[in-house]
C-alpha cells in the first residue's frame, strides 16, 4: 500500500521525522511531495529558510522515505496523488477536513501533530538568541 504525504519540511524537526515515521506505518512505500520555494512564497509571502534541493535531499535521506517529488501547485494535489497512484493521503490534522474531496481516488488519514514543535517558532528562538561576548 503506497501512502503519499505533503509538506514544506523546513528547519527538519522532531515533528516532521514522526509524521513520516507514523505514515510509512501505515503502508508499505511512502512517497512524499515537498513544496517548493515558489509555492511557499505564495502562500506564506516568505521562502523556506532551506532550498527546496536541501529539504528534498534531507526527506529522501530518512529510511521512512521511498520517493521524493516537488509539489509546484496546492491544486495540482489530485493529479499527484493519481500520478503516484496513491492508495492512501496522509496529512497532520492541522489540514483535518481540508483533502477530503480526494476520498474519491484514495483514502485520507490525518494523524495527530507533535505538540510543542515548529518551524516558525524555532525560526523565532533563534532570531531572538543572543550571543554572549567574551
Ligand atoms: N507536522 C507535525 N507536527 C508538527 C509540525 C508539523 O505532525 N509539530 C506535520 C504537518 O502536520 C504536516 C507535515 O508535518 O503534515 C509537514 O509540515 P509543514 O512542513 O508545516 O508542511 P505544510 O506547510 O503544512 O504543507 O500541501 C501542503 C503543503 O505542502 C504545505
Amino acid at each position: 500500500m503506497r501512502i503519499v504525504t505533503f509538506g514544506t519540511f523546513d528547519v527538519f524537526h522532531v515533528g516532521h521525522v514522526s509524521i513520516l515515521e507514523r505514515a510509512r506505518s501505515l503502508g508499505t512505500e511512502l512517497y512524499v511531495g515537498v513544496s517548493s520555494d515558489e509555492l511557499n512564497f505564495s502562500k506564506k509571502d516568505r521562502y523556506p529558510i532551506y532550498s527546496e534541493e536541501d529539504r528534498m535531499h534531507i526527506v529522501s535521506a530518512l529510511k521512512s522515505v521511498d520517493f521524493v517529488f516537488l509539489e509546484q501547485s496546492l491544486e495540482l494535489k489530485r493529479e499527484y496523488l493519481l500520478q503516484y497512484k496513491a492508495d492512501a493521503l496522509v496529512m497532520g490534522d492541522d489540514w483535518q477536513g481540508k483533502f477530503d474531496e480526494f476520498n474519491d481516488i484514495c483514502k485520507v488519514i490525518y494523524l495527530p501533530r507533535t505538540p510543542s514543535v515548529s518551524t516558525t517558532e524555532i525560526i523565532e528562538v533563534v532570531k531572538h538568541v543572543t550571543v554572549k561576548s567574551s
